[in-house]
């Protein structure tokens, strides 16, 4: 008898001791949280360790900084493309936008056939441009649904911005419908208490862990905010604080607007980023938890003498792609940091190594799982690999692709004869351009990308047979300035009507004052014709 009772005390204690790890077992939750357009430096984490320039000083986001603080900051993580629409599709899928062909913005909500029609967008220029995909393709399986494979339960709430039907057609159990902009506009977006659906959007999120964790079931939410996407909302009194700065007051009148708006906005998603967070803890779920936080762009937007990347959102330059990143959860180690490449097309392999999957299976898929990196374990291979981006299109932009492989960072663009490459380690504002230091490097980069847009089809602009020989070619540092220089450690107050020409590239096929005036009166009579 007494042994009896022994024995079934040994069993209580094993199936505890089992139970505790079944708990321990069970699958990672994971909370996606996508910000719309926050440039890199959008946050008060600084995104490199020690360089001020990487962080905002108007940015109050301790939330955002708890994920870093708790967890990994990425320092060198990149969009999948320089605009809303191409980055979602690439992040949903896992493909780089070459592969996707939804590579711009246009044909939104089209069906994706792959069907192209190539266009003369901009009249007379050397070449026509692919018309993009505006719309997921129907066979290509998104994050939902691999993640579903995984027995998780699956919901996207917020901007969803890539079409083919919504999250719920496209592996989502739960969603807000197929949103874009418009939503978290302030045509549709109204109740002064849910300022661009913040409030809303997380309440929804909260809802749906809670129910979740009532049926003991692995989850994954995608948070998608329509801030810090223009048109500002927030709430009145987190924008008083700002707007009542007396520094803020002191600056120029639009630079104090955009500072104040954005950062009360920012500040506002920051508090609903520490709801979900809170949540997460009340439910005892924060350890078997991945929260991962990062923006579907880059942005130009003013940060003081320190605002030093080049280019703007629609870009391939880092100012376009170059974004905030951190994640924090199981095996992460507080306040890690890693300067590996990692880009958007990333997440889906990511997410899915977390749920079990076995990442090699996946198809068709450009990213790998950053995993590694974050557990910081054995990182082989990640320094090397190429990161891809295409951006065959005219929109505030000239036809251009990108290879970055380690800190080096190759263009293309199309109608320029030599490709451009910089050293993103010396040079993050991409001011010298070294091709002509670095002929091998620039020929084995090159050859790679050609190689790699040949491997998955990708659509290349085409020779336009009505090019002008008037059209005015386009030129970097007319075009897209740098807006500053590293070398000298000095940082020049942003003024983008005055480009300061670098001297590398001042070889570049410049034209006479007459010829850009021919070609400025050309333009301005084609506009006028509506051409
Ligand atoms: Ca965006």
């Amino acid at each position: 008898m007494k042994t009896h009772k022994k024995s079934t005390l040994l069993v209580a204690a094993a199936s505890l001791l089992l139970g505790s790890v079944a708990a321990a077992n069970s699958k990672p939750n994971i909370v996606f949280i996508l910000v719309d357009d926050m440039p890199w430096y959008g946050t008060a984490t600084m995104q490199e360790e020690g360089f001020g320039g990487s962080a905002m000083k108007w940015r109050n986001t301790p939330n955002i900084d708890t994920i870093g603080k708790e967890g990994m900051v990425f320092a060198n993580a990149y969009s999948a493309a320089g605009m809303c629409g191409p980055s979602r599709c690439s992040i949903q899928v896992g493909m780089t936008a070459a592969r996707t062909r939804y590579s711009g913005n246009g044909n939104f909500g089209d069906d994706c056939t792959f069907e192209v029609s190539y266009i003369e967008k901009v009249k007379g220029a050397p070449f026509l441009e692919p018309e993009p995909m505006g719309s997921i393709h129907p066979d290509f399986k998104t994050m939902g649904d691999v993640l579903r494979e995984q027995g998780y339960a699956t919901a996207h709430f917020g901007k969803w911005h890539a079409y083919g039907g919504g999250p719920e057609a496209r592996g989502y159990d739960e969603s807000d419908g197929e949103t874009s902009n418009a939503e978290g506009g302030p045509q549709l977006c109204t109740d002064p208490k849910d300022p661009k659906r913040i409030f809303s959007m997380t309440r929804s999120s909260i809802n749906f862990i809670e129910r979740q964790v009532a049926s003991d079931k692995p989850f994954f939410v995608q948070i998608s905010h329509y801030a810090e996407h223009n048109q500002q909302m927030s709430l009145p009194e987190t924008l008083k604080k700002y707007t009542g700065n007396p520094e803020i007051k002191a600056m120029e009148k639009s630079v104090a607007r955009e500072v104040a708006t954005h950062a009360a906005a920012v500040e506002d998603m920051d508090t609903s980023i520490g709801m979900v967070m809170k949540k997460l803890d009340e439910l005892g779920i924060s350890d078997n938890t991945y929260v991962v936080f990062t923006s579907d762009n880059g942005k130009g937007l003013y940060n003081g003498k320190d605002r030093i990347l080049r280019g703007e959102k629609w870009w391939l330059w880092e100012g376009g792609i170059r974004v905030p990143m951190s994640m924090k959860g199981p095996g992460i180690s507080a306040g890690s940091r890693s300067c590996l490449n990692v880009v958007g097309y990333d997440f889906l392999p990511t997410f899915y190594d977390i749920a079990g999957g076995d990442v090699a299976r996946l198809e068709n898929v450009d990213g790998v799982s950053i995993m590694p990196i974050a557990k910081g374990g054995n990182v082989k291979g990640f320094k090397d690999r190429a990161l891809f981006f295409h951006y065959p299109h005219h929109r505030n932009t000239t036809q251009h692709s990108v290879i970055i492989k380690d800190h080096y960072k190759l263009f293309n663009f199309y109608e320029l004869p030599e490709p451009y490459l910089y050293d993103l380690k010396k040079d993050i504002g991409e001011v010298s351009n070294i091709a002509g230091q670095m002929p091998e490097k620039v020929q084995q980069m090159k050859s790679e990308m050609d190689a790699y847009h040949k491997r998955i089809d990708a659509l290349l602009p085409k020779p336009n047979p009505n090019a002008s020989e008037n059209y005015v070619r386009f030129d970097p540092a007319v075009k897209v300035p740098p807006v500053c220089d590293l070398v000298d450690g000095k940082l020049p107050k942003l003024d983008k009507s005055k480009g300061q020409a670098p001297e590398e590239n001042q070889s570049q096929e410049k034209m006479s004052k007459e010829e850009k005036k021919k070609a400025r009166e050309e333009r301005r009579k084609n506009k006028k014709a509506g051409v």
